[in-house]
């Protein structure tokens, strides 16, 4: 626990989505750019007071758990709005000082590009041999200004809200300042899947706790609020550098946005191909282990570190118990959790230890896009549908947090370092190589140096950009202001 007097947030200032989450069951995100600067900056005038802040997702969140306590069922009529720009919407609109963050400054297209530098693999993406781009769809091809994240618990309510937006920016009008390159809606998947991801998954168990703000749950770690919010206390800060992001900058926070598609059937096929054999397993049984080996969680959420071998829901669903592991007892073995398991190579704990974790952490807020599988793509063990996970993530540094985590943990074989197996391998879940097939190893109990090769990707990223999500200030006073 840290002694240093620290400043409370400003939840006023703080855009909500980025240390709570907007609360949602469906959630949009428009993808833009800026047509008349001038005019932009009236429609952001008028939409600035409708962007939705820390402190009112704060109340949401207090009311829905009154709510409940009320034992009232029906959904309460929550919307929310947040906006971040790339840095070209940033520049159109005249903020050019460098940002210090060297992912950011390149976008994220630059970055998905394949490298011939070894030692900085990149993000890993599959690429088109002749034209190096990574496969991703044309519209995350094209200059994207900025994106808006519209919440709510049903369509209408989340069109309300997006009609409001459109009529601020003039579209349909002569006064139209905006153009939109593509759009993204996502949402929670119907019961009994409400908060499992696509592959089946609970998903969101675990976040950072923010000092000073946050009351953490055994075994979440704390973290200072400037590893996620800019120009906060302690964290924002990039190792061996002072900070420098520009005061601007303060309360904001780098949103990571990827459009990760899931080839869910084929997820399954593989489970079903490769079970774990074990004695008194059946295959139906060995499958399911594989995934959760793989995952570090078993289905419900549970995690193996704690509940090896077989689920345990009541653990799943008690956020005293869901967190409070971090593999010091298995530092050097894989009876537990494999080293290359999702949610290890991620967050690996104590395999590194807090200060090393600390300026790694990021928050996640994404929400699965798609249909449900089919009978049809059951059968054929192939997808039909896009699906997957719209995913987001919140950091103070995204050289330091998500694209540190993808390329220097997700994509090293040799992460976790120092251990007896010398190359655990790919993170199965999003472990990326280009166009390569991928291995990983620690999935069999018994051999846990054997290994298994994905030989097609079940996670394939379709396009993504860095974001910097400004403080409520920073809308107002600079973004929205005729220069
Ligand atoms: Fe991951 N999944 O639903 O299968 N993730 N993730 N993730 N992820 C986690 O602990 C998933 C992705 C992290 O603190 C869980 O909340 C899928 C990227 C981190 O112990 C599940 C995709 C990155 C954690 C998933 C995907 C991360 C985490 C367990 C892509 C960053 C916390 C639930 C389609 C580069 C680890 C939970 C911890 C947990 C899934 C992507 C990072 C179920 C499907 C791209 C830091």
């Amino acid at each position: 626990m840290s002694t240093t007097p620290q400043t409370p947030l400003n939840l006023d200032n703080i855009q909500g989505d980025i240390i709570q989450g907007l609360l949602k069951k469906v959630e949009r995100y428009v993808f833009l750019t800026i047509k008349d600067v001038e005019l932009f900056r009236a429609g952001l005038q008028q939409l600035a007071p409708a962007i939705t802040t820390a402190t009112q997702v704060k109340q949401e969140r207090e009311m829905i758990k009154q709510h409940k306590a009320d034992r009232k069922t029906h959904l309460l009529p929550i919307t929310g709005i947040n906006i971040a720009f790339s840095r070209f919407g940033l520049n159109k609109l005249g903020l050019t000082e460098d940002i210090n963050d060297a992912a950011f400054t390149k976008g994220q297209l630059n970055d998905a590009r394949p490298t011939s530098d070894l030692t900085k693999p990149g993000l890993g993406d599959p690429f088109d041999e002749l034209s190096r781009d990574p496969k991703w769809i044309p519209e995350f091809k094209k200059q994207i200004d900025l994106v808006i994240l519209i919440s709510g618990n049903c369509e209408e309510g989340l069109e309300e809200r997006a009609a409001e937006i459109r009529q601020f920016f003039g579209v349909g009008t002569p006064q139209q300042s905006i153009e939109q390159i593509y759009q993204l809606q996502g949402n929670v998947r119907p019961e009994p899947e409400n908060g499992h991801e696509h592959f089946g998954f609970m998903d969101g168990i675990s976040q950072p706790a923010i000092e000073n703000f946050d009351i953490p749950f055994p075994g979440q770690k704390t973290v200072p609020a400037g590893v996620i919010l800019m120009g906060n206390d302690l964290g924002d800060i990039s190792p061996g550098k002072v900070p420098t992001h520009p005061d601007w900058t303060k309360d904001g926070s780098f949103l990571v946005f990827r459009k990760l598609a899931q080839l869910v059937p084929e997820f399954n096929d593989f489970l079903a191909k490769n079970p774990i054999v074990l004695p008194g397993l059946t295959p139906e049984a060995g499958s399911e282990f594989l995934g959760a080996r793989m995952m570090g969680r078993w289905k419900s959420g549970a995690p193996i570190d704690i509940t090896p071998l077989k689920d345990d829901p009541q653990l799943a669903d008690d956020a005293e118990r869901n967190n409070n592991f971090n593999y010091s007892d298995t530092l050097n073995v894989q009876d537990r959790c494999p080293f290359t398991a999702h949610i290890r190579k991620t967050n690996p704990r104590d395999d590194l230890g807090d200060v090393a974790m600390k300026p790694r952490r990021i928050i996640r807020q994404g929400i699965p896009y798609g249909p449900e599988v089919t009978a049809e793509e059951k059968l054929s063990n192939k997808t039909a549908y896009d699906r997957g996970l719209a995913f987001v993530c919140y950091q103070s540094s995204i050289d330091n947090g998500f694209h540190f985590i993808q390329e220097s943990w997700a994509n090293n074989i040799q992460f976790p370092f120092g251990k007896l197996v010398t190359k655990p391998g790919f993170d199965p879940i999003i472990g990326m190589k280009g166009n390569d097939t991928r291995d990983f190893t620690g999935f069999d109990p018994q051999a846990q140096d054997k290994s298994l090769t994905e030989t097609i990707d079940f996670v394939v990223p379709q396009g993504g950009e860095y974001f910097f999500s400004p403080s409520i200030k920073t809308l107002k006073e600079v973004l929205a202001k005729s220069a």
